[in-house]
């Protein structure tokens, strides 16, 4: 089966255990790099509830396995009904309950109302913001609406200078983004041209969205998964711990005491390592004074 045009099968392989049909999930053979694409081009890879879970699935499973540390989210495609590319058109609108709840088909298949009454679309950007690895969104296509929201949380954005195309169409189908989809996005390209992007909901190509500072990277369609995978080894050469830190670092004046709990607790996890925290734990255990004069105030 192809999985996408632009998929090189020889340089990566599927991961097991999973049965995912609205997304594919792919493990390269080269280093510690996962692909985690949307899998519904006919629809311009918009989003159902199910894509969601499997994206979440996939992307708890890449943050959990410890030899990974780049995550590339892309789109599959060309859309087999027009060879249209998207990256993701974010909710899918044919779904769209009027009670807030996503669900297809007739009434005896909606899920179970307290697990779908939220918008958890919204717990994949904050495991994309928080979790401790590199996420690349990788746009072959239209990235728009909920799409537009999750290249933007993510940590880098490489797009197709020829398909890529950047929309903001929240406000057209009442359907908004007020937090990181906008507020981050301000904080990208600055609050006049955010606001634009949103109010006006202009199409942007990949070559305007990089001189804004939207995206990193430009790149031949041809190239950009291969570009994408390059990125990722130059990444996963890096010293996890400073990626990390870094990356926590980046995200704390942004996140509140949110991005300052996780900043902390990485520095908590370092701390435990030193013999100065050895001493807490032991003196306590031990049941004897603590003693750490041993230990300089270093300046
Ligand atoms: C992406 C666009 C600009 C591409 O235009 P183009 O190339 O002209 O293609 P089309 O002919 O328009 O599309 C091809 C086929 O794909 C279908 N399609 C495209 N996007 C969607 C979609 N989002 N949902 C359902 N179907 C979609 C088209 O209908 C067409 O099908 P056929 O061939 O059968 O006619 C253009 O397609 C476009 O503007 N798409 C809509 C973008 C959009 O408005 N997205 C939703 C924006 N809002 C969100 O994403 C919020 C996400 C979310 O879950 C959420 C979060 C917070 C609060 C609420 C929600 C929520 O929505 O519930």
């Amino acid at each position: 089966m192809t999985v996408s045009a632009l998929f090189n099968p020889a340089r990566w392989r599927e991961v097991e255990g999973f049965k995912f049909e609205d997304i594919t999930y792919h493990r390269s053979v080269e280093h510690g790099t996962v692909r985690i694409a949307f899998n519904r081009p006919e629809v311009r890879n918009a989003f159902r509830p199910k894509t969601v879970d499997e994206l979440y699935t996939a992307l708890e499973d890449a943050r959990v396995t410890t030899d990974v540390g780049c995550v590339l989210i892309t789109g599959n495609g060309p859309s087999p009904k027009d060879s249209g590319w998207a990256f993701c058109s974010g909710g899918d609108q044919r779904i769209r309950g009027k009670d807030g709840y996503k669900y297809e088909g007739d009434a005896a298949n909606k899920p179970d109302v307290g697990r779908m009454g939220r918008l958890h679309i919204l717990e994949v950007q904050r495991l994309i913001r928080f979790m401790p690895k590199i996420v690349i969104a990788v746009v072959p296509g239209w990235a728009a609406g909920g799409g537009h929201s999750l290249h933007v949380v993510c940590d880098m954005t490489l797009a197709s200078k020829e398909h890529a195309m950047f929309k903001q169409t929240d406000a057209d189908v009442a359907s908004f983004d007020s937090g990181y989809g906008s507020a981050l996005l301000a904080r990208q390209v600055g609050q006049k041209k955010a606001r634009e992007i949103f109010f006006l909901g202009l199409e942007y190509t990949a070559d305007q969205a990089a001189a804004m500072g939207a995206i990193n990277a430009s790149v031949p369609h041809a190239q950009l998964e291969d570009t994408a995978l390059e990125w990722a080894r130059i990444i996963n050469d890096k010293s996890p711990t400073a990626m990390r830190m870094l990356k926590y670092g980046f995200n704390l004046p942004d996140d509140g005491m949110v991005g300052q709990q996780l900043f902390a607790g990485e520095a908590t996890r370092l701390a435990y390592g030193t013999e100065e925290a050895q001493e807490g734990r032991d003196s306590f255990l031990e049941k004897r004074d603590k003693n750490y004069k041993r230990f300089p105030w270093h300046y």
